[in-house]
């Protein structure tokens, strides 16, 4: 009995000491990251730059010479660029010459990163409250501008500090703001008329095997007080990535644009991302809170010029993205 009684204390005595050397109890050990720091005045310049060619609606010169601009930047920045060349069909029946632009940093990393904007501008510009200019294409310094400005500044940044182990490539759709109006704009009604440059690339992405974890897509992600919230259909599709990249928000100090309040689905490039591809993927996308569109008041309209841009709301979206990737690069989540 007392022989048994020995036993028993030393296996318990065994299991204890076992358990403490077992590394999967240990407390993780504090690992410091060094993330760079996100410059806002370098991405205002690419807003600016982009601006400056004019509205960027498919089919023209200002068009054309912003895609050959993007292309030539990327190069110089480090990535090997892809062009995708589609013809898309509008809701107009006008075909649209369209380029989806890809720059691949870390080719043969298998863990990857996808981050996406648009880079086209819209057509017209429906809810401006001139009617005799809506029938005008609008600057897009928001909408097309920031998003595409905030990557640019992340590939600079993904040049001068090599990231380790993980793979970023970053799309520019085209053709995204290319939507039918409300009311049809004197045309039938049609469907999956936005997002024709992200429809394409789902269905026919440049890499058959391409499969990154996750995407992150930023669109109007400029504007002075912007509120991000957490739209529908990042949160059908990929809400985790959703909750980790607004916590990352939250930590870096940028609580007031990083909100967690739901918002009703909408369309826009990640829907396809996720329906066609399978990719999951997250849209930051401003959502103030008192809107008529669910947009920005400037939305769509002749204000959406450079005059909207806050350095404040770039830096807090470029600083969060790029505390996620080189997070995810040293394993720290
Ligand atoms: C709809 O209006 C249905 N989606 C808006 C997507 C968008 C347009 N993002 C920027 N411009
Ligand atoms: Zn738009």
């Amino acid at each position: 009995m007392r022989i048994l009684r020995i036993t028993l204390y030393l296996l318990i005595a065994a299991c204890f000491v076992a358990c403490k050397n077992d590394p999967k109890t240990k407390k993780p050990e504090k690992i410091t990251i060094d993330v760079p720091t996100f410059n806002a005045d370098m991405a205002y310049r690419f807003i600016e730059k982009q601006v400056s060619f004019g509205p960027r609606v498919p089919n023209t010169p200002s068009h054309d010479s912003c895609a050959a601009w993007l292309v030539r930047e990327l190069h110089e920045l480090g990535a090997r660029v892809v062009i995708q060349h589609a013809d898309l069909k509008a809701y107009t029946g006008e075909i649209l010459k369209a380029q989806n632009i890809i720059a691949v940093y870390n080719p043969d990393a298998k863990r990857r990163v996808m981050l996406a904007a648009h880079w086209d501008t819209r057509h017209l510009a429906e809810w401006d409250a001139d009617p005799e200019r809506r029938m005008e294409p609008i600057l897009g310094a928001d909408d097309g501008g920031s998003g595409v400005g905030v990557l640019l500044e992340i590939a600079r940044n993904l040049d001068v500090h090599k990231i380790e182990n993980l793979g970023v490539d970053i799309v520019l759709f085209d053709a995204e703001d290319c939507g039918q109006p409300q009311g049809g704009g004197g045309f039938p009604e049609q469907k999956d008329t936005w997002c024709l440059g992200s429809q394409h690339w789902s269905k026919n992405k440049h890499e058959a095997n391409y499969r990154p974890m996750y995407g992150i897509l930023l669109d109007m992600v400029g504007s002075k007080n912007a509120r991000f919230s957490r739209e529908g259909v990042s949160m059908k599709y990929a809400s985790g990535i959703m909750n980790k990249v607004w916590t990352e928000g939250q930590n870096a100090g940028y609580s007031s644009y990083f909100d967690f309040a739901k918002t009703r689905e909408i369309i826009d490039d990640h829907l396809y991302v996720n329906k066609l591809a399978k990719i999951p993927m997250i849209d930051i996308v401003n959502r103030p809170v008192t809107s008529q569109t669910g947009f920005g008041k400037y939305w769509h309209t002749h204000d959406d010029q450079l005059d909207i841009i806050d350095k404040k709301t770039l830096t807090a979206v470029g600083q969060t993205v790029l505390n996620v990737l080189y997070k995810e690069s040293a394993g720290a989540f």
